[in-house]
């Protein structure tokens, strides 16, 4: 039954969309589609760089890879304008750079330099960034979801069109301040758009393993919250989805859940060690799923539309590791905190 379940949720990945009727209907524009693929690569490469420098030491405390998930914060975080609140969990870098945060303070941040988004005080789980509307990353699992609530409230007290964008993984479905934050957001009405990002796995745990009710999105029925299953692999697909929902969000507000089927290729964190030589899945998973790298499928659409061929792939891949590398250059050299500092952005003035 578990492995039915799971061959299901791999098929409901691959159907893919029509690309083309997303971006017809969005009037996506050619520049604006390779804008979108760029940002893809620099996120890929800057989450590799960050690799790197855990393993030579340059980053302390942990590290959670997001190689995999890119479509799911693009998707989602392109349809956001200024004012809308996002929160992450632990695997965070993607959405506060996609966001539009400086990817040399982000960096800086993950090396625990002063010079990062947090001032150093918060590392790669805490990133924060309010002039991108980057309301955190959060390293208890679902600690976020209560925050969502109170942001939720505000955006709606002030009588904003603006929403709140609340990340979860599967594991976060299990722990009780969801569900108690989310039978509120609906009593309450709140504009808040939950992404499940749903990889499979909460560290070593199957979704099998651990869910009563494996059909995610369906437990946000006890809450009456309408829901969705969407392809993560497809950025057309997450962006469509958001696009339908989120209009209709920002003028009557309530709560959505987006059930987004996606797969992070590396370990649960960067310390668990190279994927393969993970004894909870098969080499053969992770290939099957390699096959739809979100940066594939995207590319694969901007190749058929003839806006793109393999020269200008390798300048735009050059470009982002360019990016990557002068981040790691800029966090590299950026002084530690003053011991002076340490009792600063303790309380809000
Ligand atoms: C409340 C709490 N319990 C346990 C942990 C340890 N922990 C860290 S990550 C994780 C798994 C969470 O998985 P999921 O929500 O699916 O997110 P993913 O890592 O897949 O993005 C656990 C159990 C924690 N950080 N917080
Ligand atoms: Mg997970």
């Amino acid at each position: 039954m578990a492995a039915a379940t799971k061959v299901k949720a791999e098929e409901a990945s691959s159907q893919g969309t029509d690309a083309d009727e997303v971006i017809n209907k969005l009037s996506l524009g050619n520049d604006e589609l390779l804008h979108i693929y760029q940002v893809m690569l620099n996120v890929r490469h800057f989450e590799e760089q960050c690799n790197r420098a855990f393993r030579s030491d340059k980053v302390g405390g942990y590290l959670h890879l997001y190689i995999g998930q890119e479509a799911v914060s693009l998707g989602v975080l392109d349809v956001c304008k200024p004012g809308d609140q996002v929160l992450s969990s632990y695997r965070d870098h993607a959405h506060c750079i996609v966001l539009g945060s400086d990817p040399n303070k982000v960096m800086a941040e993950i090396f625990g330099k002063s010079t990062g988004v947090s001032r150093g005080k918060g590392g790669s789980m805490h990133l924060f960034d309010k002039a991108h509307g980057f309301a955190g990353g959060y390293g208890i699992v679902g600690g976020n979801v209560p925050l969502s609530v109170g942001l939720g409230w505000a955006l709606k007290y002030n009588k904003t069109d603006n929403i709140c964008v609340c990340y979860i993984g599967d594991g976060a479905m299990n722990n009780g301040a969801f569900h108690e934050s989310l039978n509120m957001a609906a009593l309450y009405k709140l504009p808040i758009l939950y992404v499940l990002e749903n990889n499979g796995y909460a560290m070593g745990t199957s979704v099998e393993r651990s869910h009563a009710n494996i059909d995610l999105g369906s437990r946000a029925d006890s809450y009456n919250i309408p829901h969705r299953k969407v392809d993560g692999q497809d950025y057309f697909a997450v962006r469509g989805a958001v696009e339908e929902v989120v209009g209709e969000m920002r003028k009557n507000p309530y709560p959505y859940f987006l059930d987004v089927i996606t797969y992070r290729y590396s370990g649960h964190g960067a310390a668990d060690g190279a994927a393969t030589q993970a004894t909870y899945r098969t080499n053969e998973e992770i290939e099957r799923w390699k096959q739809r790298d979100p940066l594939i499928v995207l590319s694969n659409v901007l190749r058929g539309k003839g806006l793109l061929d393999d020269e200008l792939n390798s300048e735009m891949d050059a470009k982002a590791i360019e990016l990557a590398k002068a981040a790691y250059d800029y966090a590299d050299h950026s002084p530690v905190c003053e011991p002076s500092e340490l009792y600063e952005d303790v309380y809000a003035d």
